[in-house]
């Protein structure tokens, strides 16, 4: 799926670090979109605030002005949040919000081996599309006091919409890879409402009249959740694009991920119909903030999605190749790939081979 954005002379990109690790991994994407030349538009790029810090600084962790100047941007780059697990009056999660303030609907997140990266498994290139802003992330949770003690209940909300077009969006990657098949990931057997219209409604996209058979030649396979998990362990290369509601999704390329060695090799793109936000799929890793080891390859990655999804390809090649062939050598790594280099020595390789 490509923007019709790459014919512009400029690319304004928000860039928001947030939290922890979120700060040491985007300033390396950005010195990597600098170093593309004249390969794509120039980059100009906007600092923007969010995230629990500037809640604990301001009250707020999704300052409206970063919204603002989001909405006057071309694309953006977002680093990773340290929401707290415990609930914080006032407090919601910024990357939540944002994902559905702009609307960005589908979570992209391809997950595929580099032959010969440690600890990695040979067979793993699919994609995980996730519905970015429904299911039990309309975050509407209550908790009342009955005579047993506390009851908590949550909403979990799949609508039709929203299912369709994270269906089209499923269908459109798929016809641009070699498999072109589709698994619908759903818990239907249990959850036959929610799950149930969920299935029913990616299924049927295929056959919607707008399609005009466009997907005829992808095969649509479909899995309950518990089992797709156990299949992606034993033998995920049965997987291509994997669709899923929010939280099945979320988990799958968690999971994903340790098949391919390291959370930090793993990018994502939070996509719109017209904007498209770049997030490493790791999160804000408290334990190694400020040691400089971050792996900023999953950033760098996302940066190079984020420029495909523009239709940049060739400046989206330039870093996919330039990371491929820093993995394969294997020879600056960070520790999560069982290397000793730190952040910097990685973007460095990475600047070296572009
Ligand atoms: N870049 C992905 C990321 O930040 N992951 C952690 C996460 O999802 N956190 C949710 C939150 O803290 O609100």
């Amino acid at each position: 799926r490509q923007m019709a954005t790459a014919a512009r002379q400029s690319l304004k990109i928000g860039l928001i670090p947030a939290d922890g690790i979120g700060k040491e991994v985007i300033p390396a994407a950005k010195a990597v979109l600098e170093a593309l030349g004249s390969d794509i538009p120039k980059p100009e790029f906007v600092p923007l605030l969010a995230g629990w810090e500037v809640f604990t600084r301001g009250g707020n962790a999704l300052p409206h002005e970063t919204v603002d100047a989001l909405k006057e941007c071309d694309a953006a780059l977002f680093g990773a949040v340290s929401s707290p697990t415990r609930r914080v009056t006032g407090y919601s999660s910024p990357i939540v919000q944002l994902r559905k303030e702009l609307d960005l609907y589908a979570n992209v997140r391809p997950v595929a081996s580099v032959a010969a990266n440690p600890g990695g498994k040979p067979d793993v290139d699919l994609v995980v599309v996730r519905e970015n802003t429904e299911c039990l992330y309309v975050k509407q949770e209550q908790i009342t006091p009955t005579e047993n003690g506390r009851e908590a209940r949550a909403i979990r909300l799949i609508t039709e919409r929203a299912s369709s077009r994270i269906g089209k969006m499923a269908f459109d990657i798929a016809l641009g890879r070699p498999r072109k098949q589709v698994t619908i990931i759903h818990k239907s057997n249990v959850l036959s409402v929610t799950d149930g219209l969920f299935r029913e409604t990616v299924r049927a996209v295929p056959a919607l009249p707008e399609i005009n058979g466009a997907y005829d030649n992808v095969k649509i396979e479909e899995q309950i959740v518990d089992s797709a998990v156990y299949r992606l362990f034993r033998e995920p290369e049965i997987y291509d694009v994997m669709v899923a509601p929010n939280l099945y999704g979320d988990i799958l390329s968690d999971a994903a991920a340790a098949l391919v060695g390291s959370l930090g090799l793993v990018p994502s793109v939070n996509a719109g119909d017209s904007f498209v936000m770049g997030e490493p799929v790791h999160g804000s890793a408290p334990d190694i903030e400020g040691k400089g080891i971050a792996n900023p390859l999953a950033a760098i990655r996302s940066a190079a999605l984020m420029l495909r999804f523009q239709g940049h390809t060739v400046g989206a090649d330039r870093i996919d190749r330039a990371v491929e062939q820093v993995i394969r050598e294997g020879e600056v790594l960070t520790p999560d790939l069982g290397g000793t280099s730190k952040t910097q020595e990685v973007l460095d390789a990475v600047l070296k081979k572009l």
